[in-house]
């Protein structure tokens, strides 16, 4: 059930697609407080109360016990003290005898202090009671969440192709770049669908540009990797270049698509390409300008698309360049004294901190508004303009599209990555906990930058990380360039990682088929323990296992020099490890604590008891998948069915009932097994 309530003048952020009508009571779950300093919901938490939810926040997969702080922000170096990371998914889940689940529709900051400051309160608090609250309640978490999912729209489903495996790194530069990784991917025998392109192929930053000198012949090259069976994905950052005779920046000032400043001039930004303007996505005239600009791409042959800087991040702004300017003035004409050199060192931070916020406005369908009220959904409507403007450029054929930034709203037109981690093995745990809570809130078409993006990888880290990827519907290794190289074929053995990679490929039909039914049933792909298990005590503290679609618990291991771990099986269920031979182990396992051995170049799951897994054999790429020839795996007791989605993977007709299959799998095939 729902029950929302509306404070003050809410601002529309379109994450609700349901028509509720607005209760005229008080909240039933916490109390409300109005004053000077904004609006705040206090509720009193029980000693045993989890909280979930949260989407991408730090920490683990009960967000009890920190103040998080949804502001979006450019977060390259997020340890576990950060209280904002890239996205703001307000809905948060709390586990009490009755289940609740709570969704503030509010786009500016807005803190959560899940026992902080006292451990037995919840304490949403912001500045503006302009906003609107939405209490779930319902049988259990997961049916919880399933009615918000319902509430906030189905989840964005992203092309097959997409689901394979894509390299990715800042620094691949012309033709020559992107032709060695496809050949050094494909010379052994590691499969591949997609390679990515960063930054550096536009001509200097401007995007819907391409470098003609790098790219002499762009239509050619993107033809030439499609006979490769390669997709190419290039970037699109949010930040527009200033330039005359630039047609993207000339249309947008001519038709006043970008944000502007108090006394109503474009506002000046900085970012990649130097001083930049920034489209007004939270208006739909500029959406649907911006959107169309896609088409320039499309029409070259591309079909995927990851949208960057959209927090949206800037490097400066004019009266921040000059603040600091200043101050380095004042600095310099003063004679050297000790404790002016933390002044100076302090001064990087002046060049860009929400105090920016404040400068520029928004025409939001003529309405002016400053931008710290609506900071939170300007990733989400870069991203609404891609994804609205696909439907119309290629109405048949999905296009795949994934930001940086998001909002709760955002899910239903793109996917996001986990943004700039870094090559920590903390950072792979944070990887597994986080995906469990994008779930949640409605983010199904995820996943983070394996081998980690800043600093130097190993091969360890490498291996295990690609090894909970196998799982990821996202699974894209990417670095920043200048950090060792993280190709998988620059590393010994590389066909132990052919080997990972191709696991995900024998799971895919599996894979790919639970990720589009939790997208069409509003269900959650990944679910942590407590959603599955919830009697189970043991189960619910369970922080690095996850529940996949209705028959599989994976269980990765994060730590160095670890030759296995210790799992917690909820129930009898049969563990599996795909080893590098192509064999498959089996064995059976009862409810409890197990310790599994697993090399670095094996690939565990569990399957639970009565479900089984089809299993297609290794391919190179997601077209070569011979997806006719199934092999079922399973511990099977009983006669027992699996629902299989399949589709082309390209066309948008998700609902065809011709897209199921029943699968059997009898007790007399293969002894159980
Ligand atoms: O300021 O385009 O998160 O994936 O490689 C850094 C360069 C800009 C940040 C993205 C990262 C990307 C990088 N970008």
């Amino acid at each position: 059930m729902i029950r929302k309530y509306s404070f003050g003048h809410p601002i529309e952020t379109g994450a609700v697609v349901q028509d509720l009508h607005c209760e005229k009571d008080k909240p039933r779950t916490g109390k409300i407080r109005i004053d000077e300093k904004g609006f705040t919901y206090i509720r009193p938490l029980e000693k045993e109360t989890a909280i979930y939810g949260l989407g991408e926040t730090v920490r683990g997969i009960n967000k009890r016990g920190w103040q998080y702080v949804s502001e979006n922000e450019d977060q390259s170096f997020h340890m576990e003290d950060v209280r904002s990371l890239y996205s703001a998914h307000n809905f948060i889940l709390l586990s009490d005898s009755e289940p609740l689940g709570l969704f503030f529709d509010y786009s500016g900051r807005i803190s959560f202090d899940t026992g902080y400051t006292r451990a037995d309160r919840l304490i949403v608090s912001c500045e503006h009671a302009d906003l609107c609250l939405y209490e779930i309640t319902g049988e259990s978490l997961r049916e919880i969440c399933r009615t918000f999912r319902k509430m906030t729209g189905r989840s964005y489903i992203a092309p097959k192709w997409a689901l394979g495996y894509g390299q990715s790194r800042w620094g691949y530069e012309r033709e020559e770049d992107f032709r060695k990784v496809v050949d050094g991917y494909r010379k052994n025998h590691i499969p591949l669908d997609a390679v990515y392109m960063d930054i550096d192929y536009m001509k200097a930053y401007k995007d819907f540009t391409i470098d003609q000198e790098k790219f002499p012949d762009f239509k050619r090259f993107v033809s030439e990797m499609k006979e490769k069976k390669i997709h190419l994905v290039p970037i699109i950052d949010a930040g527009i270049k200033q330039e005359e005779g630039y047609d993207v920046c000339e249309e947008g000032l001519e038709m006043g698509y970008f944000c502007t400043d108090r006394e109503g001039r474009p506002f000046d930004t900085a970012c990649w390409p130097g001083l930049t303007y920034h489209p007004d996505f939270l208006n739909a005239k500029t959406r649907e300008w911006f959107g169309n600009k896609y088409r320039i791409l499309t029409d070259l042959g591309i079909d995927g698309f990851w949208n960057d800087m959209n927090e949206p991040s800037v490097f400066y702004t004019k009266r921040t360049m000059e603040e600091v300017r200043e101050k380095m003035r004042k600095f310099l004409s003063k004679p050297a004294k000790e404790t002016a050199f933390f002044e100076l060192a302090g001064l990087t931070e002046e060049f860009s901190s929400p105090e920016i916020y404040k400068d520029f406005y928004h025409d939001m369908d003529g309405t002016r508004i400053c931008h710290d009220r609506v900071h939170n959904l300007y990733g989400y409507m870069m991203t609404r303009a891609a994804g609205e403007a696909f439907e119309k450029i290629s109405p048949d054929r999905r296009i795949l599209i994934f930001s940086r930034s998001s909002y709760i709203g955002m899910h239903r037109y793109g996917g996001i990555w986990q943004g700039d981690n870094k090559s920590w093995w903390s950072h792979l745990l944070l990887n597994i906990q986080m995906t469990a809570s994008l779930n949640m809130c409605g983010f199904l078409y995820t996943g983070a930058d394996l081998g980690g993006f800043g600093s130097d990888t190993g091969r360890d880290l490498l291996l295990r990380w690609l090894a909970f990827g196998v799982f990821t519907p996202l699974m894209r290794n990417h670095s920043a360039f200048n950090t060792r190289n993280q190709e998988c074929y620059n590393f010994e053995n590389p066909e132990d990682f052919a080997h990972v990679i191709g696991v995900r490929y024998r799971l895919l039909p599996y894979l790919y088929s639970e990720y589009v039914k939790a997208a069409l049933k509003d269900d959650m792909y990944f679910r942590p323990l407590a959603f599955d298990y919830p009697m189970d005590r043991m189960a619910c503290g369970i922080e690095d296992q996850l529940m996949l679609g209705e028959g599989l618990m994976v269980t990765p291991i994060y730590t160095q020099n670890a030759d296995g771990r210790y799992v917690y099986l909820p129930e009898e269920m049969l563990f599996v490890k795909f080893i590098p031979s192509g064999e498959i182990e089996t064995k059976r396992m009862e409810k409890g604590i197990h310790y599994i051995h697993v090399e670095l170049n094996e690939v565990p799951l569990f399957i639970r008891k009565n479900h089984f897994l089809p299993l297609a054999a290794a391919a190179e790429c997601v077209d070569d998948l011979d997806e006719e020839d199934l092999t079922l795996l399973g511990w099977i007791t009983e006669k027992s069915e699996y629902l299989l989605y399949h589709d082309d993977g390209y066309t948008r007709d998700y609902e065809t009932p011709d897209h199921y299959r029943i699968l059997t799998m009898d007790t007399e095939d293969a002894g159980g097994i």
